[in-house]
């Protein structure tokens, strides 16, 4: 009988310094170096990520539903999905977590094992625009759906709204752009400083952006809820924002529309 694989390598704290070296701009991907150095590097970079994350924990244990699943859609190293796996009140909810990176999702199994709550969780390498949901009551899309071709975001999440139960939600994080050039200005160069404030350098911000511009494509809040209703959720609010970085809390009504 095979034996539970054991953690053989805890991932540890490494420091992002990809792009501290002038190199050929080519587009960002998830691939082995990104995921070797990734909780440095979206700590550094994203802010109110450290906050958001026990959040996350605080809200699925509001939302959770007996018997329900919870997914995690873009887990990465699973941050995201432990939050899940601790807020959850019920033994009988079954937790997903939902990644297309290999890479991710070989760290990931290694974060599982080394927590210490027992909920089962699963994890998919497959396209969140793929992957199957049901029975929805909490799912989690932190800082993924700007990484999806905008064309299939409204299709992804008009599935997702349909998965989800009367009175379940969805967790949506996402880096935003504003209506305005000034805004947009005066919030990008926020963002900037608190790069170099987390000892990013200008290239190293610069090539960042270069090679992440073609494949995170951020929208304004007012397409986010736009969409989000027509998706079918009938309450979206803004819980989180630091800059231009944005999380919203998208609740299905708990009794559901009649007309
Ligand atoms: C966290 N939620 O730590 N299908 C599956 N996975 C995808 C897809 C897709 N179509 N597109 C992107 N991803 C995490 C952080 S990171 C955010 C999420 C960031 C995955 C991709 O492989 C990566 O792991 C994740 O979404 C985005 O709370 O790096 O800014």
């Amino acid at each position: 009988m095979n034996k539970p694989r054991k953690p053989s390598v805890p991932p540890e704290q490494v420091t992002d310094r990809l792009f501290a070296t002038e190199r050929r701009p080519e587009d960002f991907r998830f691939d082995a170096s990104v995921a070797r150095v990734f909780p440095d590097m979206i700590r550094r970079s994203v802010p109110g990520y450290t906050t958001i994350i026990p959040m996350i924990e605080v809200i699925t244990e509001q939302y959770a539903q007996p018997g329900s699943h919870c997914y995690d859609l873009g887990c990465s190293l699973g941050a995201s999905t432990l939050a899940m796996r601790h807020g959850i009140p019920h033994r009988d909810c079954i937790l997903v977590g939902v990644d297309n990176s290999e890479a991710m999702i070989e760290r990931c199994e290694h974060y599982i094992a080394l927590d210490d709550n027992n909920l089962p969780v699963t994890l998919r390498c497959e396209d969140i625009l793929d992957t199957e949901l049901s029975s929805a009551s909490v799912t989690t899309l932190n800082f993924t759906l700007q990484f999806v071709d905008p064309d299939q975001r409204a299709g992804l999440l008009t599935r997702i709204a349909k998965a989800t139960r009367p009175g379940g939600v969805l967790i949506l994080s996402e880096k935003i752009r504003f209506e305005t050039e000034s805004e947009q200005a005066i919030q990008t160069r926020l963002h900037h400083e608190f790069k170099r404030a987390n000892g990013y350098s200008d290239l190293e911000i610069s090539q960042k952006r270069t090679a992440i511009e073609q494949v995170l494509i951020p929208e304004t809040l007012a397409a986010h809820k736009e969409r989000l209703q027509a998706a079918g959720f009938d309450q979206v609010l803004i819980w989180y924002q630091c800059f231009n970085f944005v999380s919203m809390l998208a609740i299905k009504a708990n009794t559901p529309d009649t007309d």
